[in-house]
């Protein structure tokens, strides 16, 4: 049964949903920052000296950069991994920079916590409702400016050489071409109960799904790239820095909810064929913080 699309407004403009990265230089991917500072520095300087290096890296966030905890070293709990304080107003501001600095370079991908501010269910883990609470920080203006941002990031990065496709949470949504996510909206789709339910399915799928089946994984990848044939993601929390459930799924967490030591980037040739979730985990991943003792990582 074909699934009933939005109204067609010829005045909005198509956002592309999904880019498509170069076939050469060394993909970079992070996910899951949540307003931590001292890990985007982190992330920020292996991409910067990747770029001195002359390697052309590719920088790729799995979104959620923003919305950590403002609690005290007395308060942090067992679970969140090692302490930091949250920092998502510096932490934005530093990526915009970079991003306007390597625009070709450097992708963001929307996560459930950036879709917050541009109509998606309320994140209530440390605030009643993180996104206000960013924004009150933010301050009105900055905060319409953020948005406007927020509104352009894509949800989906694919590396067609090497058959990697990233996105915010696990590749669970029904989809059979790029365009399905080009039309899905983002915006007007929680508000009241006059949405359209297949839609709010849809959107809630793709920035939430924590897994899902071979089949499904596969399906979504096929709509994306025939060959693709590995889906990275972040979103829930890895402590042991990465997890496969099953192929093709590789989940990996590079900050939130992990101890310094566990904490993981994905380094990758974009010109080497990924075979599968496991062989991209064994030979791309690579501590963030080398000399950190890891406490669940293998
Ligand atoms: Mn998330």
């Amino acid at each position: 049964m074909p699934v009933p699309r939005p109204p067609h407004d010829a005045s909005l403009r198509l956002v592309r949903r999904v880019v498509t990265l170069p076939e050469t230089g060394r993909l970079v991917v992070a996910t899951d920052l949540q307003g931590n500072l001292d890990d985007w520095a982190l992330v920020e300087q292996t991409f910067e000296r990747y770029v001195r290096e002359g390697v052309e890296p590719i920088l790729v966030v799995t979104g959620d950069l923003v919305h950590g905890p403002e609690l005290t070293e007395e308060e942090w709990p067992e679970y969140l991994g090692s302490f930091y304080r949250d920092a998502s107003v510096e932490l934005l501001a530093r990526a915009k920079r970079l991003q306007e600095r390597h625009p070709a370079r450097v992708h963001y991908l929307l996560g459930n916590h950036e879709h917050a501010h541009v109509g998606g269910p309320i994140v209530a883990k440390f605030f009643p409702d993180e996104a206000e609470r960013l924004e009150s920080m933010l301050g009105p203006q900055e905060a319409q400016s953020v948005r406007s941002w927020l509104r352009e990031w894509p949800f989906v990065a694919v590396a067609r050489r090497a058959g990697i496709v990233m996105l915010h949470a696990a590749p669970h949504v029904p989809i059979t071409c790029v365009e399905d996510l080009d039309e899905l909206p983002i915006e007007g789709v929680f508000d009241g109960e006059d949405g359209d339910p297949i839609i709010r399915e849809r959107v809630a799928a793709l920035f939430w799904s924590r897994t899902t089946s071979t089949e499904r994984a596969h399906a979504f990848l096929r709509a994306i790239d025939p060959d693709a044939t590995v889906a990275i993601y972040g979103h829930d929390v890895a402590r042991a820095g990465h997890a496969i459930d099953r192929e093709p799924l590789l989940c990996i967490s590079t900050s939130f909810g992990c101890y310094d030591g566990d904490k993981l980037l994905l380094e990758w040739d974009l010109s080497k064929r990924a075979e599968s979730a496991r062989h991209v985990a064994e030979t791309g991943l690579k501590p963030l913080r080398p000399n950190a003792r890891p406490v669940h990582r293998a």
